[in-house]
């Protein structure tokens, strides 16, 4: 990196942003300021987790009824404490915890927004150190202010989102977030402490060749998601081997390659997941905000993520999400199949 160029911190750019919107008051930019702390304190025990004991099995699950490991256990009370003293944030829905949390000191009553987690999507891969990630969720309260928060204020469409996204704790540490304004990312820079812009205005190639799903499943899919698979395989007997699969089984991370290098990530129903396996709150939502907020889709495979109701803080949702072109080729797929059925 050219050495005059001078690093912009998340810091930096956040109040680089508020100046664009005179009516803009700080809170959003703060609120994301507290979320990166929570992530850079993660991040310090994710990277020697195999030098201490936080490596391992908590010895509980959590409501999923997934083993807790000691990390998930470490990185939601530090997102938990972080926010709870954050003065912007009135209440929190994490994947770990049963049920929402709203702050009790008067303080947060008057704070505009909620955040939902999942402190550390993917955990199982820690002990192959595979990278794993931090996925958060920004809406403001529709409940009064002055009073403490209410379960409607987590039961919100993601087309309700006001910011949204993750931190991925990979071969470099990055936190990239989606606002109505656009997707940016930011690499810890580990000298300054400091997140720093490498990632500006990021937008999903239009035209994605990489598949990424969990073909383990195949044989409980149904015929239209079969033959998705089967096209694209078949494909590559082609000329040009149009399509490589991807899967690193990490959201995060498989959500990151998409981003960057275009694609789609699907976790579809299947015979013993009717509602597939991801969370819509804590994963699908705010995935699918900062996907579209680069010009890619997102689908449940037959509504836009977005635009589902919640009924339930953890219920599940299938997700088709990517380039344009791959998603909307993969519904075709799964209606095509509808229709003659
Ligand atoms: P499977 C990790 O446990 C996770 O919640 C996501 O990060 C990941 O995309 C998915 O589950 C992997 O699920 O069934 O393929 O192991």
């Amino acid at each position: 990196m050219n050495p005059q160029r001078k690093l912009i911190t998340l810091d930096e750019f956040t109040i680089q942003e508020t100046r664009r919107f005179p009516q803009a008051t700080g809170e959003l930019s703060a609120l994301l300021r507290d979320i990166s702390l929570a992530s850079k304190m993660i991040n310090k025990q994710v990277n020697k987790a195999g030098l201490v004991d936080i490596l391992g099995k908590h010895g509980a699950t959590n409501v999923q009824g997934e083993e807790q490991m000691k990390l998930d256990i470490y990185a939601n009370e530090t997102l938990i404490n972080v926010l709870k003293n954050s003065s912007e944030c009135a209440g929190i829905a994490s994947e770990e915890n049963d049920d929402h949390v709203c702050f009790e000191d008067t303080f947060s009553f008057n704070s505009k927004y909620v955040v939902l987690f999942d402190p550390l999507d993917g955990s199982s891969n820690i002990d192959v150190n595979a990278p794993i990630g931090t996925i958060f969720a920004i809406y403001r309260r529709v409940s009064e202010l002055g009073k403490p928060c209410t379960k409607e204020d987590f039961l919100q469409p993601g087309n309700r989102l006001m910011a949204a996204g993750y931190v991925i704790y990979g071969s470099s540490t990055m936190m990239v977030y989606a606002t109505k304004l656009g997707v940016n990312g930011f690499t810890l820079e580990p000298s300054i402490g400091e997140f720093c812009l490498s990632h500006p205005n990021m937008k999903c190639p239009e035209v994605g060749k990489i598949y990424s799903i969990n073909q383990g499943n195949t044989e409980k899919y149904d015929d239209g998601m079969k033959s998705f698979l089967n096209h694209c395989m078949e494909s590559n007997k082609e000329e040009g081997r149009p399509y490589s699969h991807r899967y690193i089984g990490s959201m995060v991370a498989d959500m990151h390659r998409t981003l960057i290098k275009g694609g789609i990530f699907m976790y579809p129903a299947d015979k013993s997941n009717k509602n597939g396996k991801l969370r819509l709150q804590y994963e699908c939502n705010p995935m699918a905000f900062l996907m579209e907020a680069a010009g890619g889709l997102a689908s449940t495979g037959h509504v836009d993520i977005l635009d589902v109701q919640p009924t339930e803080l953890h219920q599940r949702e299938p997700i088709f999400i990517g380039s344009k072109n791959l998603v909307t080729k993969a519904l075709s797929y799964v209606a095509a199949s509808e229709t003659v059925a």
